[in-house]
Parts: structure tokens; C-alpha cells; sequence
């Protein structure tokens, strides 16, 4: 045993130990002998760890049961970041801000005629559905408290409560529109304008909001109607929503006319 010890460091003694008196041709060629050593057994590592690949029960797609695995968690990964069905983090009531901050007044004149405000809704038929802020009212409420985003930089848990979105598309039987892929929104006066794409629109947590913090929205914030829609930033919650359209095209989208992204998904 001792011997063979012996013969194994003097064998490693000689590939590896530097003499102090080596000609440069046997340093050069210990080195060969190290890099060569080291690239034959990842070679062969390599091969090895590929023929038990190989060697593992495939399933019935003909892959085998590893690489499936990563599949599926590549899978994973992906749908839940882009599967418009996630839900945005909510929050207790606790902490929503009892003062909510005021962005941006386009399309929020002065001369709204708020009393005789009615939603309108362009069907794909033509017709147009109008819908009166009390129908509103009596459909099912939802409520959200979630941080809302702004693409300037901040963000604010925020209280909000209306209908949603989908459950409006139920009521008044919207089957058809929502089969186009785009939502268009505009203020009464058409000054401020945003394209949603559908699957965003039909998103649980996407709502036409009347309340924030339990009490009617301030007129600057969108009375009597906004959108509230969480897997969006702050450009696309529309206040003060007077017309609907549904389209296959991209709808016309103020912030994206200036350069931000259309989508502006969170
Ligand atoms: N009609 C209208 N809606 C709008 C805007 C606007 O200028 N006009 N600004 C948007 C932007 S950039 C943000 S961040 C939010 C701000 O909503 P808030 O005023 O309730 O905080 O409204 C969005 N909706
Ligand atoms: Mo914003």
C-alpha cells in the first residue's frame, strides 16, 4: 500500500511540481499534459452525463423525463408572468392613503356637464349603448387597495372600488366586442384617449371605478367614471370615461402618440 502511495505522488510530484531546474520545452510540456488531462476528463464527463440523459424514460412526446421537467418549470415561469389572469399584490384597507395624489388634467375641463353624463358604448353592430351612472351603480361592486404606479416614478396604495370590467361585459352582453383585441377609452371632450389591449380590459382586477377611499371620486379624479386597471401603470387609468370602442386595431392612445409604450403593462 505504501508503495503504491509513493509511486502516486511521485507521479503527481512530476505532472504537477515545478523543478527548479526544468528547460523550457518540459515546462511547456507539463502544461500540455495538465490542460490535456483536464480537457479528457470534462470530455468525458461530459459524455457520460449525456449517455444517462439519454438513458432516462421519455414520455409519450418522446421527451425524456428531466428535460420535461425543465420544460414545465420554464412553463411555469413564463405564465405567470405573462398570463393576464395573475393578480396585482393587494393591500388592508389600513393602508390606503387617505390623501390620494392628483396626476394629470387632459380631457378634465371645466365645462363637463356631469349631470347628464351617460356611458357611451359603441357596439360592433354600430348601435351605441348608453348607460346611465345609477345602472352603474346597481351592478355588482368590487373593491381594490393596491399600490398605484406612475410612470414618473411613484407609486401609492390606493382604495377603489366599482364594477368590474368583465361583469360589465355579462350585464350588457359585450360577448361579441370583446372577441376584437383592443379596448378604446376617451374622455367626453376626447381630449385624453388610451388603447387597452382586451385580455388586460377582462382582467379580474380590472374595474369602471365610481368610489375611492367609500366616497364618490373628486371630479378631478374622474367623476363620475374611471378606470381602474392594476396591471397597468398610471397613464392608462383613464378619468372621466365617455366613450367605448372595441377594434381590432390598435385604438388611438394619447401617451403612446408621445412616445410611451403603448402596452405599459406592470
Ligand atoms: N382624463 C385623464 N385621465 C388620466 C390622466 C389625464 O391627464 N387625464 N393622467 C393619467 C396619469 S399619468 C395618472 S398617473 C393617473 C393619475 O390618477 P390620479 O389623479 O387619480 O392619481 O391618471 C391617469 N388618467
Ligand atoms: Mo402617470
Amino acid at each position: 500500500m505504501k508503495k503504491v502511495l509513493a509511486k502516486i505522488t511521485w507521479f503527481f510530484g512530476k505532472l504537477f511540481g515545478r523543478r527548479k531546474y526544468t528547460s523550457v520545452d518540459q515546462e511547456i510540456r507539463r502544461k500540455t499534459v495538465v490542460s490535456l488531462s483536464v480537457f479528457i476528463i470534462l470530455l468525458f464527463s461530459g459524455y457520460k452525463a449525456l449517455m444517462w440523459l439519454f438513458d432516462q424514460p421519455e414520455d409519450a412526446a418522446g421527451v425524456e423525463k428531466h428535460l420535461r421537467k425543465g420544460l414545465e418549470t420554464n412553463e411555469k415561469i413564463f405564465t405567470k408572468i405573462f398570463d393576464d389572469g395573475h393578480l396585482v399584490k393587494t393591500f388592508p384597507k389600513s393602508e390606503a392613503a387617505q390623501k390620494v395624489r392628483v396626476n394629470g388634467e387632459i380631457g378634465l375641463g371645466s365645462d363637463f356637464d356631469y349631470k347628464n353624463w351617460v356611458l357611451n358604448i359603441k357596439r360592433v353592430s354600430g348601435e351605441t349603448l348608453l348607460v346611465p351612472l345609477s345602472e352603474i351603480l346597481a351592478l355588482p361592486k368590487t373593491e381594490i387597495i393596491y399600490d398605484f404606479k406612475c410612470v414618473e416614478g411613484w407609486s401609492q396604495v390606493s382604495h377603489w372600488a366599482g364594477v368590474k370590467f368583465s361583469d360589465f361585459v355579462e350585464k350588457y352582453n359585450l360577448h361579441e366586442e370583446v372577441k376584437m383585441g383592443y379596448v378604446g377609452l376617451e374622455t367626453p371632450d376626447k381630449k385624453y384617449y388610451v388603447g387597452i389591449d382586451t385580455p388586460s380590459m377582462m382582467h379580474p382586477q380590472t374595474l369602471l371605478c365610481y368610489e375611492m377611499n367609500n366616497n364618490y371620486l373628486p371630479l378631478i379624479q374622474g367623476y363620475p367614471l374611471r378606470l381602474i386597471i392594476p396591471v397597468k401603470y398610471g397613464i392608462k387609468n383613464l378619468k372621466r370615461i365617455g366613450n367605448v370602442v372595441f377594434s381590432n386595431e390598435k385604438p388611438h392612445d394619447y401617451w403612446a402618440e408621445n412616445g410611451y409604450d403603448y402596452y405599459s403593462g406592470l
